[in-house]
């Protein structure tokens, strides 16, 4: 263990010397703690971390310099599109992904290291359940998704496949995660399949570049974003598994989106046929405030400026067809090779800026007392995922339908979007239009026929209860065997035991 001696002559040189104030009141199992938190920074990135914070929040507050100069719309032929697609396209994407999901080159990555503090619940996001019929965990519904899209991939190329799952957390979340992957038997995924990893936390940090003290015997500390993925796959080695595995391709993902396509066959074919290094989905832009970054150019460069980072005036700008001009609505589903990623955690990590964000940090102030700030008063500083774009030598986008793969989870019902009760009905609304589309017909209590699509009211729960296992289809695929023709009532739970019972008896 590190002595008290080295760490104050750290933290001096750190210019932190007032972690240690509270030092002489400490009962020895408190400066054990501390003296360890203390060690793991070092020194000179610590001062160096505490200056940055304080110089980057001292720039005026607001959209990022000249930005309206530099930004452009990315240039079309960076852009594919599920939506604009014709069919046989679509069907040579998706059979080249499924092809390589066969081959076992692509893993799934998940970011849920975030704290998950608009929503305000203490424990990972992954483990909300947002209220369906099934019960369904976020993360339930992700394992499902991978089991369902390896058996799609094993059957069409006579394989047994896997994708592997890389799961990154933080100190907040990899206990509770890894609990509640054990308590449910890990969906029935291989357990050596589904890879936890931490990333780093950093301090934060006082507008006057000071590292602050949420206890008298702890630093407030907070992951270093979601870009924190690069340090943290280096930390743990994560590549060096990709390629024991022979992992060649992969989804990096957040948490939060219910609809999310985990190792979507068609991003992911589309990306290796367009011979991409580095990819972003995108989904059209629902209103200029949206609070999703915006997938553009910046200085020709391709890149995400943070809802947080471009002012309300250019997130507004519309072009010649009315339409918004930055509408690429990026939806936090990125395609890497593991090349890029090896490239990226060698050479260009340490050239990704932190972002600052301003928060309400809690803190001992100097009499000792804990002080639950109302006005920010903290600086936290954030990697993004997204900044390696601009390493990329062949970027694209890829643009897909909003209804069909993003309904995000990021509030508490008291909001009026993003919150548990839009991401509910955007599932079920969909399964709903599903079955539909398989031939189905809903009945209401006393046999009248419900709407169909066109009647859907946008937003609103659907007519009808429709609940389809991703066990039983990943994307709308498959259905037909089971429900053309059939009247069904609400609620209708389509599983893998009901599919069982609607299958048609082979002879
Ligand atoms: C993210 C995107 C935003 C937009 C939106 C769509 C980033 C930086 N921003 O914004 O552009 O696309 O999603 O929904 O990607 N996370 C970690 N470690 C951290 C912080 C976050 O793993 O230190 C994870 C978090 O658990 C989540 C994901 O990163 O799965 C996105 O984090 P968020 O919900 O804070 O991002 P948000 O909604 O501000």
């Amino acid at each position: 263990m590190a002595s008290e001696r080295d760490v104050r002559a750290g933290l001096r040189r750190a210019e932190q010397d007032h972690l240690l104030r509270f030092w002489a009141e400490l009962a020895p199992g408190s400066r054990a703690a501390l003296l360890g938190e203390l060690a793991s920074l070092e020194p000179d990135a610590l001062r160096e971390h505490c200056r940055g914070a304080a110089a980057a929040c001292a720039l005026p507050p607001g959209p990022l310099p000249d930005l309206a100069a530099r930004l452009r719309p990315l240039p079309p032929e960076r852009v594919g599109s599920a939506i604009r697609c014709d069919p046989e396209t679509r069907r040579r994407w998706e059979e080249e992904g499924f092809r390589q999901i066969a081959l076992n080159k692509v893993a799934v990555l998940l970011l849920a290291g975030g704290q998950g503090t608009r929503l305000g619940v203490t424990y990972p996001k992954g483990m909300y359940q947002v209220g369906l019929p099934s019960q369904k965990t976020l993360y339930q519904l992700q394992a499902e998704r991978i089991r369902r899209v390896e058996e799609l991939a094993g059957t069409r190329h006579g394989t047994l496949c896997s994708v592997p799952w890389y799961i990154m957390t933080s100190e907040f979340t990899l206990e509770p995660t890894a609990k509640f992957f054990k308590e449910h038997n890990f969906f029935h995924l291989d357990p050596t399949n589904v890879v936890l990893f931490e990333q780093r936390m950093v301090p934060a940090v006082t507008f006057e570049g000071k590292a602050i003290l949420e206890r008298k015997d702890k630093v407030a500390m907070a992951p270093d974003g979601n870009g924190g993925l690069y340090r943290a796959l280096a930390d743990h080695q994560i590549l060096e598994d990709m390629e024991h595995r022979g992992v060649e391709f992969v989804h990096v993902y957040c948490v939060d989106n219910i609809l999310v396509r985990l190792a979507d066959p068609v991003f992911i074919g589309f990306c290796v046929l367009q011979g991409a290094d580095c990819g972003a989905k995108v989904v059209e832009k629902a209103y200029p405030e949206e609070p999703v970054g915006v997938v553009c150019q910046v200085d020709g460069v391709p890149q995400v400026v943070e809802y947080s980072e471009i002012s309300p005036e250019m997130a507004g700008l519309r072009g010649a067809n009315g339409s918004l001009l930055y509408n690429a609505g990026n939806i936090c589903n990125h395609f890497f090779t593991r090349g890029f990623l090896e490239m990226v955690t060698r050479e260009f990590e340490p050239l990704l800026k932190p972002h600052v964000a301003v928060k309400k940090v809690p803190f001992v102030d100097e009499e000792g007392n804990l002080v639950k700030p109302l006005r920010p008063n903290g600086i936290k500083m954030e990697k993004f995922v997204f900044d390696v774009f601009q390493f990329a030598k062949n970027f694209v986008a890829f643009e897909v339908h909003r209804e069909e793969e993003f309904a995000p989870l990021k509030n508490a019902d008291t909001a009026t979007r993003d919150n548990p009760s839009t991401t509910r009905r955007a599932l079920l609304a969909q399964h709903y239009r599903w079955a539909l589309q398989a031939g189905a017909r809903f009945l209401e209590m006393h046999g009248a026929q419900l709407p169909e699509l066109p009647g859907l009211p946008a937003n609103g729960d659907p007519p009808a209860i429709c609940e389809i296992s991703p066990l039983v289809s990943y994307s709308g695929e498959g259905l037909e065997a089971y429900l053309q023709g059939r009247e069904l009532q609400s609620p209708f739970i389509l599983d893998e035991e009901q599919a069982r019972l609607l299958q048609p008896q082979e002879n």
